[in-house]
């Protein structure tokens, strides 16, 4: 299942591993690069270091090419804008905000810039401004999510734009794979799945919640603050429902969120840590090597399109 997004950046499968921030570091983007697709180091709000060593551990890893994804809301992302020129990181994607002002210098790099969109509007903007491709991702994912599933704004993203999409949210086995293709998707990215990779370090709290997860046990907390983040729900969760209940002061909403998603993802408090995932969590049954899980996941969507569908 070869597209264009797989000559672009000179990958094997159109496979993006998804950046999830404190989660995907250079062991599992790495390992995710090795297997064929494209590893993501995520800068979430971490310092400049910290990503510049999961840079360089990476590049000692693997020599296949790897991306690195800058949250828009940090206030390090000017000097990780930075140090992915410095670095010579090939692929940058971009969350929670417009990257207009590194185009120019992303690009004098050979930079490949693809950021994630959750409209129409936004991606013909991101296109504007230069982006090789966009990452359209639905609501059914974890972390900051837009309001559009999926479903529907796969194709209008599609129709909307020349350049490659990439289908994001709700995809974690071979038949999100081929509905993403069906919806025009050039390539998909995925990140709860990659939760239960062996490669993924973390805490194995975090892990098992994902193995155990239903399908209503996910819910969308901080609407009021701007930001909506998807987490499996558990008793922090509820504190922040409680809190939108009572129309509380944004900063209790602060307060509350600071700290929570390491307190997941290092210390494994599965009752008061942030533990970011998308609706598909449960369909995620066991742990494997990212070889296996993306072997696998190609292999069932292709057969999947290959099926003679007259019933
Ligand atoms: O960024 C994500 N997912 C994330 S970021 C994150 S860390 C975080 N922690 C606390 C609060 C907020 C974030 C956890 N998960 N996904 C990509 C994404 N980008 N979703 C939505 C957007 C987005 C939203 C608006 C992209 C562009 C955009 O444009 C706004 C504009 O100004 O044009």
């Amino acid at each position: 299942m070869k597209s264009r997004i797989c000559e672009l950046l000179e990958i094997e499968y159109p496979i993006f591993q998804g950046a999830m921030a404190r989660i995907s570091d250079a062991s599992l983007a790495s390992a995710v690069s090795e297997a064929g697709g494209l590893g993501i180091i995520a800068g979430g709000t971490a310092p400049v270091d910290y990503v510049r060593t999961e840079v360089r551990k990476a590049k000692e890893l693997t020599k296949k090419p790897f991306g690195v994804n800058i949250m828009l809301l940090s206030e390090n992302a000017d000097e990780i804008a930075k140090m992915v020129c410095e670095e010579g990181v090939k692929v940058v994607t971009t969350g929670a905000g417009a990257p207009g002002k590194y185009m120019e210098m992303w690009k004098s790099h050979g930079i490949k810039v693809i950021p994630v969109v959750p409209s129409v509007a936004i991606a013909k903007r991101m296109v504007r401004s230069g982006a090789d491709a966009v990452i359209a991702e639905g609501t059914e994912s974890g972390g900051h999510v837009g309001e559009l599933t999926t479903m529907v704004l796969v194709p209008q993203v599609v129709d909307a734009v020349e350049v490659p999409v990439i289908a994001a949210g709700g995809i974690a086995d071979g038949r999100g794979i081929a509905a993403a293709f069906m919806l025009g998707a050039d390539a998909i990215q995925v990140g709860t799945r990659f939760l239960s990779a062996h490669e993924c370090t973390v805490h194995q709290n975090y892990k098992q919640k994902v193995l155990n997860a239903k399908d209503i046990d996910t819910v969308v907390t901080g609407r009021p603050t701007g930001h909506p983040v998807r987490v499996l729900k558990n008793k922090l969760s509820r504190q922040f429902t409680e809190l939108e209940a009572k129309a509380a002061p944004l900063e209790e909403f602060e307060t509350l969120g600071i700290g929570a998603l390491a307190k997941a993802v290092v210390e494994g408090d599965i009752n008061y840590g942030s533990i970011m995932a998308g609706q598909i969590a449960a369909i995620v049954k066991k742990e494997q090597s990212c070889k296996e899980i993306i072997t696998e996941m190609f292999a069932e969507a292709e057969q999947l399109l290959s099926k003679n569908w007259n019933r």
